[in-house]
């Protein structure tokens, strides 16, 4: 049986990436897993059947068979052990690859998601603009760190791996601030990603929620049926 995700039955950014269902089924696309998805309005996210879920209210969250995991970071973890393709065999490259996994939602996503609360919600507030200097700086900080390390590689640690797809997803809330065009190698490695086929799938299946459009590539029968399912957990 497939396993079904939630996502947000209309989302502030009308499907444009931002939710994190994104990153979920981008880690599906990549290794060929199809997936359903329930779509859940604001008001359901908080009522009891969603909570036994979510516990925070929140999307997405995953079910597979008897199994339902909340967090994106836990649930890309889950699909990657599961199938081939999202971390190395290699014991030493498959610890690095989840070292990134946890860098990118530890360490470079906190101050992205404060300038987004700083420019979404505290543009009203008379400290805003001594402010939001500050937490840009926090954020190129951290985007100048990053940048050195992943120099003129295509990827952060030899193949793309689950922690590039972590780190590119959250690298994708900025796009709208400026602020990544100021790492050129930044810029590639985001453009290289969003250029891969799984990335765009798992892009137009969330535009698609409000297009109405069916997604124009869904994963191919053909990928469904190569994709190595590997057990290994
Ligand atoms: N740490 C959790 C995870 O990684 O799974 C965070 C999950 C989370 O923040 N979910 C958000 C949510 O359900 C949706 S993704 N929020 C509703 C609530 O808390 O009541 C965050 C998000 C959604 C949409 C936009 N947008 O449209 O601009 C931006 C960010």
């Amino acid at each position: 049986m497939n396993p079904t995700i939630t996502a947000f039955k209309s989302s502030p950014d009308r499907g444009r990436g931002l939710a994190r269902d994104m990153r979920v089924r981008w880690a599906l696309e990549e290794v060929g897993q199809p997936y359903e998805v329930r779509l859940v309005s604001f008001r359901a996210m908080k009522e009891p059947a969603h909570l036994a879920l979510h516990p925070f209210g929140q999307i997405p969250t995953y079910e597979e068979g008897d199994l339902a995991l909340f967090e994106t970071g836990s649930i890309v973890f889950h699909i990657a052990k599961r199938h081939a393709g999202l971390l190395p065999d290699d014991a030493n490259a498959r610890a690095r690859a989840i070292t990134w996994m946890f860098a990118a939602l530890n360490t470079v996503e906190p101050p992205i998601l404060e300038l987004g609360t700083a420019m979404l919600l505290e543009g009203d507030k008379p400290w805003h603009a001594e402010r939001l200097p500050l937490v840009q700086d926090r954020v190129r900080g951290r985007l100048n760190q990053l940048s050195v390390r992943l120099g003129d590689a295509d990827w952060l640690d030899g193949a793309f791996s689950a922690g590039d797809l972590l780190m590119v997803s959250v690298l994708l809330r900025l796009k709208s601030s400026g602020i990544l065009d100021e790492y050129p190698n930044l810029t590639a490695y985001f453009t290289r990603s969003e250029a891969r086929p799984a990335f765009r799938r798992a892009f137009d299946a969330q535009l698609a929620v409000f297009t109405g459009k069916p997604p124009l590539a869904a994963v191919s029968k053909f990928e469904r049926q190569t994709a190595k399912i590997t057990s290994k957990v």
